[in-house]
């Protein structure tokens, strides 16, 4: 028998997405998830739904359950698969909250306090309504990232800050209690990836904008997609050309479809010179509608089986409380805890 070599092992990639509305949107879609779906192949791909996460600020409990299974249908329809990938929910996994408990007493207060997410939060809502939860955001985000000994996070440029401060923990544990933590890399997805509001193109596509004309939700019906692309605010002038700056309402239009038919932006430029925005945007809102209709569908079909989609998670959880469990036995082992002994064997 010939010795195979051990093939490298792969790097560990983890990321997820917040449950705080009914549909993931195109922006989510083409910024995220289409990538982590891209990079299953290539890594030891962690996904997870951070409900822990969605209840930093306001929520209804009578909506977290059916958005949590939502997100998890919407991963599942675009490609996430749950044989080559962990995929879980947050709240399943009680290590979570409680590496975010043992980080939180290495995080400076000023440390935390100089976080631009939860400065700009509080500055739109007050401080008063702010939470404890909410200003601790960063460091349970840290704990999800830590607890898998991950090597990348591929997120969008806003999470940035959140990475590094990870990055600082993990070397702050590493050097207080002996190394313990990988520090992790950020892969911040390409600026290219950004999808802007329909309505508001200077600001991003999100599950909160000011008007609902300005997001494409993925579970919504796709004639009305089709609709909000028909009507999306465009530029002053005719031309069809990508110039985020001058032009940015036609340039997110083009990113859109570029991102969607994997033409270049050049192309559709050369495609539609001497034709009107309206061209543009009945051929958009069909590309949109081929997209969006079969992911509606599969998404559906996997809502109609609620008990299959937590089989799926529950057997993702086992799977993510085998590592998580480990690091955390560690952790506590450095930290100096008592060890907690089972009753079973000395009664
Ligand atoms: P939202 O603002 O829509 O609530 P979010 O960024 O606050 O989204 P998540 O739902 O956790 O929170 O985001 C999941 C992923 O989607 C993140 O990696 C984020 O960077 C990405 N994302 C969110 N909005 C956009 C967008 N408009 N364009 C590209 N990527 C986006
Ligand atoms: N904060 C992230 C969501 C998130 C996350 C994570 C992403 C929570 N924990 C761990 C990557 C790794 C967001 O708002 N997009």
């Amino acid at each position: 028998m010939t010795l195979q070599p051990t093939p490298a092992a792969k790097k560990r990639i983890l990321s997820g997405a917040k449950p705080t509305a009914d549909s993931l949107h195109l922006g989510n879609y083409i910024g995220a998830v289409r990538n982590w779906v891209d990079m299953q192949a290539e890594y030891d791909a962690v996904f997870f739904i951070p409900d822990l996460h969605a209840i930093t600020v306001d929520f209804d409990p009578s909506e977290l359950a059916k958005r949590t299974r939502i997100v998890a249908a919407q991963y599942i329809a675009a490609g996430i698969d749950p044989d080559k990938s962990i995929f879980f929910v947050q709240s399943h996994v009680p290590e979570h909250a409680q590496l975010a408990w043992a980080l939180n007493c290495i995080t400076g207060f000023g440390e935390a306090s100089r976080m631009t997410q939860f400065k700009d939060k509080t500055q739109k809502s007050g401080a008063d309504t702010a939470t404890l939860g909410l200003f601790a955001y960063p460091t349970l985000m840290a704990a999800d990232i830590l607890l898998y000994r991950t090597d990348l996070v591929p997120v969008g440029e806003d999470q940035r800050q959140h990475l590094e401060l990870t990055r600082n923990l993990a070397q702050r544990f590493n050097t207080k209690f002996g190394d313990t933590f990988t520090v992790p890399e950020a892969t911040i997805l390409k600026e290219s990836a950004k999808i802007y509001d329909l309505q508001n193109p200077s600001a991003k596509m999100s599950k909160t904008g000011e008007s609902p004309n300005g997001a494409i939700q993925l579970l919504e019906d796709p004639k009305i997609a089709a609709k909000r692309i028909k009507s999306a605010v465009t530029d002053a002038g005719t031309e069809i050309r990508f110039d985020p700056e001058e032009k940015p309402g036609v340039s997110n239009l083009l990113t859109i479809y570029s991102s969607l038919t994997g033409k270049p932006v050049a192309d559709l430029e050369a495609e539609y010179e001497g034709k009107m925005y309206g061209h543009l945007k009945v051929d958009l809102a069909e590309v949109v509608v081929d997209f969006v209709t079969p992911l509606r569908n599969r998404t559906n079909e996997l809502m109609a089986d609620p008990a299959e989609l937590d089989r799926l998670l529950a057997l993702g959880a086992e799977r993510a409380r085998e590592i998580a469990s480990v690091t955390m036995a560690q952790v506590y082992e450095r930290m100096g805890f008592l060890p907690s002994h089972s009753l079973a064997g000395v009664r």
